[in-house]
């Protein structure tokens, strides 16, 4: 894309569009950042006057959006604004900040997108890479702007991406040597329609991929399988279940891995030395492995790097243990399958705190789950009246509120033996800034038992 001189609106100023502006600024473009944010709830405003972009605060202007050459989206900004949806109808040239960090990106990239996961499995592939002596860098929805990712890459590197639903939206060209879906199960239904849109989205990673590139899929989940009928790469399959054609597997007690069909399998690393908890965590970590084999990497490597890796924080995190009860942190389950995956994570005897943002979700699918391993659901934020209409008679329901009420409740709840699981199956945006935000301040609340 031709930056020097245009006119380049970004709209957003959070992480990726005060990413994008500067790079942007960088590059002598004539940039405008624009964020339906009152000026007084942007506390880059000034110091973005001072570099010289200028800014449009408290609401998107049509006329703004329309002077422009080119406009840039943060991934949180539908493509069904209306200023948005007036000048794609003019014609204007409309990208995401994905699309314009891996237009100017050196190297190769593998991209990770799936509905659960993609955080583990992304800084996992790094950890491997970077382990195997590659030159790595790690970025894109796990919370680096791609944009940002730019000045740090050489055509050796390379760029290890999380890739939302909502980055993908706006790609063009994106094309990553491998990409992986890991699974694609309801979410974003509010943003995006229907599952269908959501998971066509999703399937938007390969659409650029050539017979050069890897495609790597889960085996058994069965709307990523329809991926397959997309794609012009290279499909290597993971499985924490069964063989697979080709691709990485459990078989018996260990991770294999097998490069083409029929052939042999070698075998990578023992499921033993796998320290995060939980069956979908073994498929996290197949489908790094078959990342990593199709990188180059050697298995000793790889068995190394995967038997040093910790959870990732907020990610079915250990937050402490108390009286003989242990207390989890996966502010990371923002949606319903996330959460079923934590309470399947323990045997039994579960507090889960539960709520946040409504996201159109179905809560009533968790029922057979909760009533064999859930104790108590313990309810937050504006969700909490749905959820709690949902799974009347399911199980003990009891309404906290708020999330420093929920720890307090699970304490008094929770015995020897048991387990306060915070797995929300909501956004956090109701009562936090983020789903960090909310993993920090119950882990707050946890320490100060
Ligand atoms: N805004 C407008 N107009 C609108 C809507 C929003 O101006 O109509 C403004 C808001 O006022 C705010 C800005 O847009 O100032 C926020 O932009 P954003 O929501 O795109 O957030 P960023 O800070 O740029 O963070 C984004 C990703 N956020 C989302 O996709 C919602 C981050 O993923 C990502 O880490 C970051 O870019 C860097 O790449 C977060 C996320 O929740 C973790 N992702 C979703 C998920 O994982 O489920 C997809």
């Amino acid at each position: 894309m031709d930056i020097r001189g245009k006119r380049i609106l970004v709209a957003g100023i959070g992480k990726s569009g005060l990413a994008a502006a500067r790079f942007l600024k960088a590059r002598e473009a004539r940039v405008t950042v624009s964020d339906a944010r009152p000026a007084s709830r942007i506390p880059e405003l000034t110091r973005l006057l001072d570099e010289g972009i200028m800014v449009e605060t408290g609401h998107h202007g049509l006329l703004t959006f329309r002077r422009q050459d080119h406009i840039i989206v943060s991934p949180g900004i539908p493509m069904d604004v209306p200023e948005l949806k007036q000048v794609r109808a003019l014609g204007m040239h409309i990208i995401g900040e994905l699309e314009l960090g891996a237009e100017f990106l050196q190297g190769q990239i593998i991209a990770i997108t799936g509905s659960n996961g993609k955080t583990t499995t992304t800084t996992l592939v790094g950890e491997i890479l970077k382990a195997s002596g590659l030159p790595t860098l790690v970025g894109g929805n796990i919370g680096k702007p791609v944009t940002d990712m730019v000045d740090s890459s050489t055509p050796e590197t390379w760029s290890v991406l999380e890739v939302s639903s909502f980055q993908l939206e706006t790609i063009e060209t994106f094309r990553p040597r491998i990409a992986a879906v890991l699974n694609i199960t309801p979410d974003h239904l509010d943003r995006h329609g229907s599952f269908e849109n959501y998971a066509a989205a999703k399937k938007r990673i390969t659409e650029n991929q050539t017979p050069e590139d890897f495609l790597v899929l889960n085996a058994e989940d069965e709307p990523t399988k329809l991926v397959a009928a997309k794609t012009k790469a290279q499909i290597y399959w993971f499985s924490g279940r069964r063989q697979v054609k080709r691709g990485a597997f459990v078989d018996r007690d260990a991770i294999v891995f097998r490069r083409a069909e029929g052939g042999a399998f070698e075998a990578v690393l023992p499921l033993s030395e796998i320290t995060l908890a939980g069956a979908h965590n073994v498929e996290n970590v197949c489908a790094a492995v078959a990342m990593a084999k199709l990188a180059g990497v050697s298995n000793e490597v790889i068995r190394s790097a995967v038997a040093r890796f910790k959870a990732v924080e907020h990610r079915l995190e250990f937050t402490r243990e108390l009286d003989g009860v242990r207390y989890y942190n996966d502010s990371k389950a923002t949606n319903v399958d996330a959460t079923v995956k934590a309470i399947e994570a323990f045997t039994g005897s579960i507090h889960l705190i539960l709520g946040g943002k409504d996201k159109d979700s179905n809560y009533a699918t968790m029922a057979p789950l909760l009533r064999e391993r859930v104790k108590t659901v313990i309810t937050i934020g504006t969700a909490a009246e749905k959820i709690e209409r949902q799974l009347a008679g399911v199980v003990k329901i009891e309404s906290a509120g708020t999330m420093e009420r929920a720890v307090r409740r699970a304490k008094e709840l929770a015995v020897p033996g048991d387990t306060v699981l915070l797995a929300p199956a909501c956004a956090s945006f109701d009562q936090f800034d983020s789903y960090e935000h909310r993993g920090r301040v119950f882990k707050e609340l946890v320490t100060a038992l």
